[in-house]
């Protein structure tokens, strides 16, 4: 008796030793432990990974105390760049985007009489848009007959897809989020890295080079960077998806000048017309269309960078002091009485 009695102490005198060491074990290595030997030695994705590295380069060390602009917002509260002149080194980008082979797409619309701005558009992004790098034009247009014949620098060519034309003015603008979605998926994909979605009534005349390129990047619309929260022309009604209330909004997007990796663009694209067909059921239409439409999206998924309007300007407007280049510009146009609302918009903000 008295024998089972000390078994019985001894016994319960082990288990509690032995969940205290393993409480202490546990306490120590939370996680699962792994005896690891073996596998130190066997492979890992990391065995492809390429040795990228820049060659020796001659520049200015950049100076924390002074910084290369101080009369512009250079940087965003979510840390995207905004993009202006004397800001970045475009050696330094080169040869980190030419080691990477990026290739870039840019797409321009041209329905109906708008084949008129093909071929200046064409000729000035020969001299001035990445140069240097593999670039497709992907050209959408109803007027394939209407499309000059271009002699392009080596590495870029010219992609015409046949789409079809609509009536109202502000669905032509509106679809061509539809039409940058679809062929995302099924061709951009496969054939760039990039994608720069612009107005086609447009001229370069500057360098615009892989300084732009990011994940996702919007572009300062020209009327409106200095503007205030209030007076942004976002859609300002409730029953549209676009709506976005006085008390929120960074800036005011273009809808002429957006891009990124092709996978963000599609991603942005289908948002935005998703939201239009939404709408569209709604008997609603946004106030600018498309670009109502990208602005809510801006809003929601941040652009990792932001181009300054030195990227879309416009010669309406009287040109400010910061403003060092004018690298994509407006053509003029006839403003005919029925485009109107736009035309009206301009006149009113100029007056
Ligand atoms: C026609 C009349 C009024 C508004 C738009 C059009 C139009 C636009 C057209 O007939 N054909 C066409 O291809 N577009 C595409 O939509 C062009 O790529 C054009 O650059 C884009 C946006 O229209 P824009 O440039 O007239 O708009 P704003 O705001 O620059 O004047
Ligand atoms: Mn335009």
């Amino acid at each position: 008796m008295v024998c089972a009695k000390k078994w019985i102490f001894v016994l319960a005198v082990l288990m509690v030793s032995f969940c205290w060491y393993n409480m202490r074990r546990m306490a120590l290595h939370p996680s699962l432990v792994f005896h690891c030997n073996s596998q130190l030695t066997s492979s890992s994705q990391f065995d492809l990974l390429k040795q990228d590295f820049l060659h020796r380069m001659l520049y200015e060390k950049p100076n924390v105390l002074s910084p290369p602009r101080s009369d512009v917002l250079m940087m965003t509260p979510w840390f995207a760049p905004i993009v202006w002149n004397g800001t970045y080194n475009i050696d330094i980008l080169n040869t980190q985007f030419h080691q990477k082979n990026v290739s870039i797409g840019i797409t321009i619309f041209a329905i109906k009489k708008y084949t008129v701005f093909i071929k200046t558009f064409i000729e000035t992004a020969e001299k001035f848009f990445m140069v240097g790098y593999e670039v497709n034009y992907y050209v959408f247009t109803d007027r394939v007959g209407d499309i000059p014949n271009i002699t392009l620098g080596e590495g870029r060519q010219l992609v015409i897809l046949e789409v079809p034309s609509y009536n109202r003015w502000q669905e032509v603008s509106m679809r061509r989020m539809e039409m940058i979605r679809d062929h995302s998926r099924q061709r951009f994909v496969n054939e760039v890295d990039y994608l720069v979605c612009v107005d086609v009534d447009m001229r370069f005349s500057d360098d615009v080079g892989v300084e732009i390129l990011s994940h996702s990047f919007g572009t300062l619309h020209p009327g409106y960077y200095a503007a205030s929260r209030t007076s942004f022309t976002y859609e300002r009604r409730q029953q549209s998806t676009a709506y976005i209330p006085t008390d929120e909004g960074d800036f005011y997007y273009a809808g002429g000048y957006f891009g990124g990796t092709v996978e963000e663009v599609y991603k942005l694209s289908n948002f935005c017309h998703n939201a239009m067909m939404t709408d569209k059921g709604n008997n609603i239409e946004a106030i600018w269309q498309d670009e109502s439409y990208l602005n809510k999206y801006f809003l929601y998924h941040k652009p990792t960078k932001i181009l300054s309007p030195e990227y879309l300007w416009d010669n309406n407007y009287e040109a400010p002091a910061f403003l060092k280049r004018r690298r994509f510009v407006a053509v003029p146009k006839n403003h005919d009485a029925i485009r109107n609302k736009r035309a009206l918009r301009d006149y009113s903000r100029n007056k």
